[in-house]
């Protein structure tokens, strides 16, 4: 989606249950967010690198930080906005067609990402004056 822009993607409270015995959260496609999980996958013993640096045509994801912290620096071309996932219980919806840097992994930290499609390598666009010009900035 070329017109989606940073305001687009959303902090949530994943549902969670709580009990004696601890915690319990729950992601179900298209109930708690609004698409359907057709991919999972998560990120891990990560050093101190940067990841990310890409935009997706049609994907939609929720990232969550399930242990530790991660920054996620989203761009519509125009505007910036940095997200801080710390919280296995707090989710970031991600609309198509925006770029993020992922950065400032903590030791330990494990992102995971429910996503609306299966891989595609076509859906990235990786080079960030290509990115521009989809966006039509
Ligand atoms: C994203 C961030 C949060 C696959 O073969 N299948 C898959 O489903 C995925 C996600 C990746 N790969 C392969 C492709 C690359 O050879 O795994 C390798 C590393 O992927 P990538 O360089 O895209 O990793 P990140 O951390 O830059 O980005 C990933 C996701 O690709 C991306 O969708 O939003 O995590």
């Amino acid at each position: 989606m070329r017109h989606t822009n940073v305001n687009d993607c959303k902090i949530i409270d994943v549902r969670k249950y709580t009990d004696t015995r601890g915690y319990l959260s729950v992601v179900e496609g298209g109930l708690d967010i609004p698409f359907e999980i057709k991919r999972v996958y998560y990120l891990y013993m990560v050093p101190e690198v940067a990841r990310g640096a890409h935009a997706h045509r049609s994907l939609q994801q929720l990232l969550i930080a399930t242990s530790g912290s991660v920054e996620v620096i989203m761009d519509d071309g125009l505007e910036k906005k940095t997200f801080h996932l710390d919280k296995p219980w707090k989710g970031l919806l991600i609309p198509s067609g925006l770029w993020r840097d992922l950065e400032n992994f903590s030791g330990g930290a494990v992102l995971m990402c429910l996503a609306s499609e299966k891989y595609d390598a076509e859906d990235y666009i990786r080079d960030y004056n290509d990115f521009l010009k989809y966006k039509g900035v």
